[in-house]
């Protein structure tokens, strides 16, 4: 009985632990709060909206995508754990989709004072709810779409 709860505890409800993947991504790293970052939570934060144009192998997609800077989300988990000086300038963020796609973003083309690129957590796509995980990352001027990585379940700062 205990060892049931025991293994229960740990691995959690089946039903729980996929909404949990459907409807958060996980944050980690170098950053003050590590943890679940979920659809509401993002919801919460100012959001900006930004019209994208990228070219893919299906043709361009034209589209107005809304939902929270990458940044804010990072400030929003208590910011860098490097606090020094030149901290946003050492930094990585790896964002990757649920099929293990990812990206590498440094702080420092994110950061408001430096690059200041307008990388968007999205989770609206023109005026409906992003499907699959719920969020995607958005980066308005690309020419290609290779960045905009779609259902997001983490982001790993190192
Ligand atoms: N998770 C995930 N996101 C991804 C990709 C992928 O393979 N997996 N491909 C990228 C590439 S190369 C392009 S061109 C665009 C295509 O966007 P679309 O699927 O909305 O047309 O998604 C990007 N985001
Ligand atoms: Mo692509």
């Amino acid at each position: 009985m205990l060892f049931a709860l025991g293994i229960l505890l740990l691995t959690g409800h089946p039903l729980r632990a996929q909404d949990a993947t459907a409807s958060a991504v996980t944050l980690t790293g170098k950053i003050a709060r590590p943890g679940p970052l979920t659809l509401d939570a993002l919801r919460k934060l100012p959001a900006q909206q930004v019209q994208v144009s990228f070219q893919s192998e299906r043709g361009t997609t034209n589209a107005a995508f809304t939902g929270a800077p990458l940044w804010s989300v990072l400030q929003e988990a208590g910011g860098l754990t490097d606090t020094e000086k030149s901290g946003p300038l050492h930094h990585t963020l790896k964002v990757s989709g649920r099929d293990g796609y990812f990206v590498i973003f440094s702080t420092g083309e994110l950061a408001p004072d430096f690059g200041g690129e307008q990388a968007i957590l999205a989770y609206q796509q023109n005026d409906q709810k992003l499907g699959g995980t719920g969020f995607r990352l958005v980066m308005p001027g690309d020419k290609l779409g290779g960045r905009n990585v779609r259902d997001v379940v983490a982001i790993d700062v190192e």
